[in-house]
């Protein structure tokens, strides 16, 4: 991989940037005990159609819900892409740098052009991206090739078991299942957008910008900078010879010239700030989620004078913490918000821009301030949207329901932290880290492994977020992590205990609350509760399962939460789970999917979405 992707592509003065979205070859290899063919026979090297019949494949999707074939929705190992592209000639005659970048690909990903291997990569959530000049070929299309595995073990995070069946009495020939910890389908494929993009030799790689407010008068605003650059200059000499010089400009929301300043590394003052609020939580005077732009001219001089554009847009804004609150410029920020997972019909976890833009109209209809990017970092698609409309958010790495916690599984972690971190370090949409989801805390090993992987994440972040562990197990008094700066809990009173009893909630959550703030005094945020609800499905007085339970369960959860604000001053927040509803791997304890959203899957409101926008709209217009 390279350095060069940490940075969205973008088109500037200097760059240019070519989408491979579309229609593309596909073929499952192997699974089920089949021999894996592809890469013996070469599938990299050639169009997929030459070794075998081919499916159609849009990217950006998952695979699984498209084809007609079972095997492809439940297929388990590795399955192929392919496509082809155009570079335009001026790419060589002008000398530009090309490199290929992947939003995400699900689990395990390897990468081809013109039949040379470029890159590997381990993750199934994060952008990965390497260099192909020397790989194109110039008259002809260029041959790519992908082919992405989505099996899981022990040290993958998150984790999974196969399972091979070897009594064919029971089984057909090599059956085998995946399991895994946690309730989402597994989905798999490309799916996120898939970009070539060129820059000059040499590059912007990456931009760091944090920022602070003078004075607390929340006037004048400080910009901190620093600007690296990458070349592909193999020649150390010529490397260490070249001058380079930075331009860097603030703009606006406007695109007015705010500031600027000529060193690579630096601080820019920003006179009339607009700070980035999020929405709802803004004076009158303000919009929420206001964006600057940060414009950044790498001069480089060896033979000639070359130049490199990148224009990062952020906000400012600061974040508070401490034992007992949690402010957003100044103001206590009260979390109202969801758990979402990025699933739809037939594209699965694919990048779709009508349901970004749909969700986030949704999310702002309903009054909520903030989601969980449960239980996997959302493409940045996602993420910019969230910036723009000022949508906090707390983001979450791929590390669900952990167990086992040795030394393979940490570096993994780590590894994926700091992808994640690097990613999104600018966006002033996020506000805290979650390390993982409901790990087995319990497990003695956890203890000093979360301590690692906070201290390491506290290293990276350069935004000095807060960072938190959304935890579900018990608290016998020393065990499990500690260092977190809030706590977040998921809990289901009324649901998965006491099932059908609904009243039990008003006295539950708050002795539960109480109980985890005595340990570990920090904030407390409820970033999961939710009684699942079959679309259509009433009774009176109601039962579990209809709409009408989830409407009575939230009802009481609103009490607690009311009690908990009024008696404390440590909680400080609440996110309803789910968003929509969402499909499951095949289960007999959920009808079809997890039926827990206060939208359907199509994103048509439930009864319980009413009540909630009733509940976050008043919430909202008491701060
Ligand atoms: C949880 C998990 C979430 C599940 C939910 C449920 O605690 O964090 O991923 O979907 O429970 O519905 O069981």
């Amino acid at each position: 991989g390279t350095r060069a992707g940490i940075l969205y592509p973008q088109d500037s003065e200097s760059r240019e940037v070519k989408s491979l979205d579309g229609i593309w070859a596909f073929r499952i290899d192997g699974g089920n005990g089949k021999p894996i063919l592809g890469f013996q026979e070469k599938w990299y090297s050639d169009e997929l159609r030459s070794t075998g019949d081919v499916e159609l494949m849009p990217v950006p999707s998952s695979y699984n819900d498209v084809s007609q074939n079972k095997d492809v929705r439940d297929h388990i190992g590795w399955a192929w892409y392919q496509t082809q592209f155009w570079t335009p000639g001026r790419w060589q005659s002008e000398d530009r740098n090309v490199f290929i970048r992947f939003g995400s690909a699900n689990y395990f990903a390897m990468v081809w052009v013109n039949g040379e291997h470029v890159m590997n990569h381990t993750g199934g959530h994060l952008p990965f991206s390497g260099e192909i000049t020397g790989y194109l070929i110039p008259g002809v299309p260029n041959l790519l090739v992908v082919a992405v595995n989505n099996t899981l073990s022990s040290l993958t995070i998150p984790q999974g078991t196969l399972i091979v069946q070897n009594d064919e009495t029971r089984f057909p020939k090599g059956f085998t299942t995946q399991e895994y910890n946690f309730d989402y389908f597994h989905y798999a494929g490309i799916h996120r957008p898939v970009y070539v993009f060129t820059t000059p030799k040499y590059y912007i790689e990456d931009i760091t910008v944090t920022s602070t407010i003078l004075n607390n008068s929340q006037l004048l605003g400080v910009v901190n900078y620093d600007v690296s650059f990458g070349s592909s200059v193999d020649d150390n000499n010529i490397r260490e010879n070249v001058s380079t010089e930075c331009l860097v400009v603030i703009r606006d929301a406007k695109n007015r010239k705010i500031s600027y300043g000529r060193d690579c590394s630096g601080t820019l003052e920003v006179p009339g700030l607009h700070l980035w609020w999020p929405y709802t939580h803004q004076p009158p005077t303000e919009t929420p989620g206001y964006l600057y732009t940060l414009e950044v001219h790498l001069i480089t001089n060896l033979v000639s004078v070359d130049e490199d554009v990148y224009r990062l847009k952020f906000g400012i804004r600061t974040i508070e913490y401490g034992d007992n609150y949690f402010k957003i410029n100044g103001k206590p920020f009260y979390f109202r918000g969801f758990g979402r997972h990025e699933d739809y019909s037939i594209r699965g976890r694919g990048v779709d821009w009508a349901m970004l833009v749909k969700d986030h109209n949704l999310i702002q209809w309903t009054g909520a301030n903030s989601y969980r990017t449960s239980h996997y970092p959302y493409a940045e698609e996602i993420l910019d949207l969230a910036d723009r409309l000022g949508i906090v958010i707390i983001d979450e790495s791929p590390a669900i329901g952990l167990s086992g916690f040795g030394n393979q599984l940490l570096a993994n972690h780590l590894q994926v932290m700091e992808e994640l971190v690097m990613r999104d370090k600018n966006r002033a949409s996020v506000i805290m880290w979650s390390l993982g989801n409901e790990p087995k805390s319990l497990q003695l090993p956890a203890t000093l492994y979360f301590e690692k992987v906070i201290a390491e994440t506290r290293r990276l972040d350069p935004g000095n977020r807060p960072i938190t562990i959304v935890l579900s197990e018990g608290f016998p008094a020393d065990i499990g992590p500690r260092g977190l700066d809030v706590v977040c809990i998921n809990r289901y009173f009324g649901w998965y205990s006491n099932t059908g009893r609904p009243e039990v909630v008003r006295l539950q959550m708050p002795t539960d609350v109480k109980a985890w703030n005595k340990h570990y005094k920090k904030p407390i945020l409820v970033t999961e509760y939710g009684a699942g609800s079959v679309v259509g499905m009433h009774q009176n007085p109601s039962f579990v399962w209809t709409e009408d339970y989830q409407v009575d369960y939230m009802y009481e959860h609103f009490k607690a939460f009311d009690i908990l604000r009024n008696d404390t001053d440590y909680f400080i927040g609440e996110m309803i789970w789910n968003f929509a509803d969402f499909a499951t791997p095949p289960e007999t304890f959920r009808p079809w999917g997890c039926m827990k959203g206060v939208f359907t899957r199509d994103r048509q409101p439930k009864y319980a979405a009413h009540l909630l926008r009733q509940r976050y709209w008043s919430l909202a217009n008491l701060t």
